[in-house]
């Protein structure tokens, strides 16, 4: 159902997206998993065109071993909510800014889920998208001291990042 780009593993997370439209988003979670080498998969489905197809893969995905779920999708955007109504496994949402509103539907649509059911939102669009990788990625951190490991390299490496271009902007200004 889903298309996982090493078949031979078992993927951890499930990166689901109400279209393809969204996946020049979406693959920003996929970048981000695969820098830090946690197999995952995608698939695109649908809160309402394609609801029966949505529950099936959300039921099937824990007994295949699914640990965490992204979902992201634009306007009335209630993918993130649905699939996490059908399951115990943690759901981040990636509001998209598909829509006349730029994704201000899409974020109150994901993130505005009555008690009961959580769903972790992140930011509108690729940032949101990108954080929803590095988001999962800690999840899976928890209990994997490789991947704790390589998210302390990440941080020491993007500090790294910044003081190089703010060297690189005082020399030049000054
Ligand atoms: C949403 O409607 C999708 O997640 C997408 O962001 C938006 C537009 O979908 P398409 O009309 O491009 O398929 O359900």
């Amino acid at each position: 159902m889903a298309t996982s780009k090493k078949k031979t593993v078992k993927p951890l997370v499930g990166i689901v997206m109400g279209s393809d439209s969204d996946y020049a988003i979406m693959s920003e979670a996929s970048k981000v998993l695969d820098q830090f080498g946690v197999e995952n998969e995608v698939l695109v489905t649908s809160a309402h065109r394609t609801p029966a197809r949505t529950k099936k893969y959300v039921d099937q995905a824990r007994k295949r071993g699914i640990k965490v779920l992204i979902a992201g999708a634009g306007a009335a955007a209630h993918l993130a909510g649905v699939v996490a109504a059908e399951t115990i496994l943690p759901v981040i949402g990636v509001p998209i800014g598909s829509s006349p509103l730029q994704g201000f539907d899409s974020l109150l649509s994901t993130a505005q889920m009555p008690g009961g059911v959580s769903v972790a939102t992140m930011a509108i669009g690729r940032a949101g998208a990108k954080n929803a990788g590095l988001l999962a990625v800690q999840m899976l951190a928890l209990s994997d001291a490789r991947l704790t490991k390589k998210l302390d390299q990440y941080k020491k490496d993007m500090a790294k990042q910044v003081e190089a271009k703010s060297r690189k902007l005082q020399a030049e200004h000054g």
